[in-house]
C-alpha cells in the first residue's frame, strides 16, 4: 500500500513521477503529492482524492525540475485530506519526505518535537520523520553524506514499518530506507529511479535492485550506494526484470480488472508452461524442498490468495494425502500454531510483500518450519525469506479485485498437489498423466469461459439492484463461492456472503426470499447430486437460483432461473473454470452500479500494513 516514486536525472521529474504513480496508484488513492526541486527549493503539490486531481492541478502549475519524490496514499493515521497527504515537509520547506507504513512509537516521538518548538500541520505518523531528520541535520553541520547520515541517525529512533525517501534541497541525492515495506530502485545511465514496485520503472528501465529489510541507499544521477543501517556497505543484485510494459497497461481494455480477465489464458499458459511432463507423469517445479520431510502442510494467506490457497487445501489432500491446514495469515500469527520441522508452512501472496503473511510466515519458520512461497513478484520480500519459490508468472496485476494472479495460483497449487502426490507415492502414474492431461487443457477451457461474458452481463442486468448475495458450494468449489462473493464486494459494494452448500441449512437458509440471488457452483462432482438438493432449498423458499454448471447439464436447467454453463473438466479443476463467470458478473455488476472498478473503495492492492 501507498506508492512511491522518486527520480534524480535529466528528464522533467514531474512527468516521471506521475507516470510512476499512475502505474502505482493501485497501491492507494486517498491523495497524491509531489515534491520537485525548482530553482533551488523543493516545491511542494499535494491534493486528497485521486491522482488525476493533482494532475489536474499540475496542468496550471507547472513544476519543472530534474529531482523529485512523490507519493499516492493509502490512508493509516490521518483523514485522507490535503494536510495528511505526502510529502510532509519540515516548516522551511528544506527538507520533504515520504513515508509508506507506519511508525508505531510516533506518539511519544511527537510530544518531544513538539515540546522542542516543531509545528506540525498533518495528523500522521510519517511527519515527525521530517521534524526529526531536520533536527539530526542541523546537528551535523559540514559533514560529509549530512543527509543519510541524518537519516540513519532517526532511523535508530523510530521503529514500525517504512518505505522513506527523503529529498532536501541542497543535495541532488534521494535517501531511501526500508524496513518491511518493499522498495525499488531502478537504474539508468545519467538518471535513477525509486519506486514502490516494478510497473513505475518499466517506461525507464528493467535493471533493477530490490532493497531488503534494513538497506538504506543514497540515489543520485551518478549512482547508487546501498548500505546497512549503520552506514556499512553492502552489495545488492541487479536484476533483470522481464515484464513487459504493454502488460502493464490497460491494452484498449476500459479497466485493468477487464483486461486481466481476459488475459487468464494466457497468465495459465504462463503458469503451467514447460512444466508439465505427461512423459513422466510428474511436473518440473524446480523446487528443492525434500518433500519425505514433512507430514503436514500449513497455508497461508490473506483475501483472495486464501481461497486459492484453500483450493490448494483440497487438490493436496486428494493428490498427496498430506493434512492441509489453511490459515488466514493475520490470525495464525497469534494463534501459537502447532509446528514442528514436519511442517511445511506454504505461503500465497501475489506481491509477495503482504505484511501479515510475511509475518505469519516469520512465525512458522520461528517453529522449525520448512517453507515455500506462491508469489508471483520476483524478488519481493517472501521469496527472500522461504527455502523456496514456486513463482505464478501471472505478470504485473494492476486491478485491486486480483483475477489473473487467482488463476495463476490456482494453476500453481495444482502442480504442487501432482508434484507432493508423486514424491509420496500416493498419485499413481496413469492418474498424474490423465490430471496433467486435464490440467493442460485448461487455458483453452478458460478462454470458453469467458465467452459467457454476454450472458452473464444479462443475468447482472436483472440483479444489480440486490441489496444482498448468497454464494454456495460444496468440497472444493467452496473456495469458489467465497472468492465470488468477495469479488462482488470488494467492487460493487453489494453485501455477499458464502457459505458451503450444505451449512446454509445451518442458519443461512433463514436469509432466503424472493429478492435474494443466489448463485450456486454445481459443476459435476461426486457430490453434484447434493448440491442439486441444495438449490431445491433455496427454490423451496422463494430464492432466484443462478447456478454455475458444467455445459451440458440439462438437470441444473430445471431447478434454477439462470444457468451459466462452464466447460468440462476434471472436478478438481472445476475452480479454474468456475471463477471465471463470477469474476464477469462482479464486473458487469460494479460497471452497471457505477462503481470504480480498479480503484474501489477503502482498498488497495499489495498490503503492507498489519
Ligand atoms: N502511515 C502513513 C502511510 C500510510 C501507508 O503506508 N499506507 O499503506 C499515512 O497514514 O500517511
Amino acid at each position: 500500500m501507498c506508492g512511491i516514486v522518486g527520480y534524480v536525472g535529466f528528464r522533467n521529474a514531474t512527468d516521471v513521477l506521475m507516470e510512476g504513480l499512475k502505474r502505482l496508484e493501485y497501491r492507494g488513492y486517498d491523495s497524491a503529492g509531489v515534491a520537485v526541486k525548482v530553482g533551488g527549493r523543493l516545491e511542494v503539490l499535494k491534493k486528497a482524492g485521486k491522482l488525476s486531481v493533482l494532475g489536474d492541478v499540475l496542468k496550471d502549475e507547472k513544476l519543472p525540475g530534474h529531482f523529485g519524490i512523490g507519493h499516492t496514499r493509502w490512508a493509516t493515521h490521518g483523514a485522507p485530506n490535503d494536510p495528511n497527504a505526502h510529502p510532509h515537509t519540515t516548516e522551511d520547506g528544506r527538507i520533504a519526505v515520504i513515508h509508506n507504513g507506519i511508525i508505531e512509537n510516533y506518539l511519544p516521538l511527537k510530544e518531544g518535537l513538539l515540546a522542542r518548538g516543531h509545528h506540525f500541520t498533518s495528523e500522521t505518523d510519517s511527519e515527525v520523520l521530517a521534524h526529526l531528520i531536520e533536527e539530526k541535520y542541523d546537528a551535523l553541520p559540514g559533514s560529509p553524506g549530512r543527509l543519510v547520515e541524518a537519516v540513519r541517525q532517526v532511523l535508530q529512533e523510530v521503529y514500525g514499518a517504512y518505505a522513506l525517501v527523503v529529498a532536501h534541497q541542497d543535495h541532488e541525492e534521494i535517501v531511501v530506507a526500508r524496513t518491511v515495506s518493499p522498495l525499488v530502485i531502478g537504474l539508468g545511465e545519467g538518471e535513477n529511479f525509486v519506486a514502490s514496485d516494478v510497473p513505475a520503472l518499466l517506461p525507464y528501465t528493467r535493471r533493477v535492485i530490490f532493497l531488503h529489510d534494513g538497506d538504506m541507499a543514497v540515489v543520485s544521477r551518478a549512482g547508487v550506494e546501498v548500505t546497512d543501517l549503520r552506514g556499512n556497505p553492502v552489495e545488492r543484485e541487479v536484476v533483470e526484470v522481464d515484464w513487459s510494459l504493454e502488460a502493464a497497461e490497460k491494452g484498449g481494455h476500459p479497466h485493468y480488472m477487464l483486461k486481466e480477465i481476459y488475459e487468464q489464458p494466457r497468465v495459465l499458459e504462463n503458469t503451467l508452461g514447460g512444466r508439465l511432463h505427461e512423459e513422466h507423469a510428474n511436473v518440473e517445479l524446480d523446487l528443492n524442498l525434500d518433500p519425505a520431510r514433512y507430514d503436514r502442510i500449513h497455508v497461508i494467506a490473506c483475501g483472495t490468495a486464501y481461497y486459492a490457497g484453500w483450493v490448494g487445501k483440497y487438490l493436496i489432500e486428494s493428490l498427496a494425502r498430506i493434512p492441509v491446514e489453511i490459515d488466514v495469515a493475520s490470525e495464525y500469527r497469534y494463534r501459537d500454531p502447532v509446528v514442528d520441522e514436519r511442517t511445511l508452512a506454504v505461503a500465497i501472496s501475489q506481491s509477495g510483500e503482504t505484511i501479515d503473511t510475511l509475518e505469519a510466515l516469520r512465525e512458522a519458520k520461528r517453529k522449525g518450519a520448512g517453507t515455500l512461497g506462491v508469489i508471483n513478484a520476483k524478488g519481493s520480500s517472501i521469496t527472500r525469506e522461504v527455502d523456496d519459490t514456486l513463482y505464478i508468472h501471472a505478470g504485473p496485476e494492476i486491478g485491486v479485485a486480483s483475477t489473473k494472479a487467482y488463476m495463476a495460483m490456482l494453476g500453481a497449487m495444482a502442480m504442487l498437489a501432482v508434484w507432493l502426490g508423486r514424491a509420496r507415492g500416493t498419485l499413481a502414474e496413469a492418474d498424474a498423466k490423465e490430471f496433467l492431461g486435464e490440467l493442460r487443457k485448461l487455458p483453452r477451457l478458460v478462454e470458453q469461459a469467458l465467452e459467457q461474458r454476454a450472458h452473464v452481463a444479462h443475468i447482472a442486468e436483472k440483479y444489480h439492484q440486490a441489496a444482498d448475495y448468497l454464494f454456495l458450494g460444496r468440497h472444493i468449489q467452496a473456495p469458489t463461492a467465497y472468492e465470488g462473493a468477495l469479488k462482488l464486494k470488494e467492487i460493487s459494494y453489494i453485501h455477499a456472503e458464502a457459505y458451503p452448500a450444505g451449512e446454509m441449512k445451518h442458519g443461512p437458509i433463514a436469509l432466503i426470499d424472493e429478492r435474494l440471488p443466489v448463485v450456486v457452483l454445481t459443476t459435476d462432482s461426486p457430490f453434484y447430486e447434493k448440491t442439486l438438493s441444495n438449490i431445491q432449498e433455496v427454490r423451496a423458499r422463494g430464492g432466484r437460483v443462478i447456478a454455475v454448471a458444467t455445459e451440458g447439464d440439462l438437470e441444473a436447467r430445471r431447478f434454477a432461473q439462470d444457468v451459466i454453463y462452464v466447460p468440462r473438466t476434471h472436478h478438481l479443476l472445476a475452480p479454474v473454470v468456475s471463477v471465471v463467470p463470477l469474476q464477469l458478473l462482479a464486473y458487469e455488476t460494479a460497471v452497471l452500479l457505477g462503481r470504480d472498478v480498479d480503484q474501489p473503495r477503502n482498498l488497495a492492492k499489495s498490503v503492507t500494513v498489519e
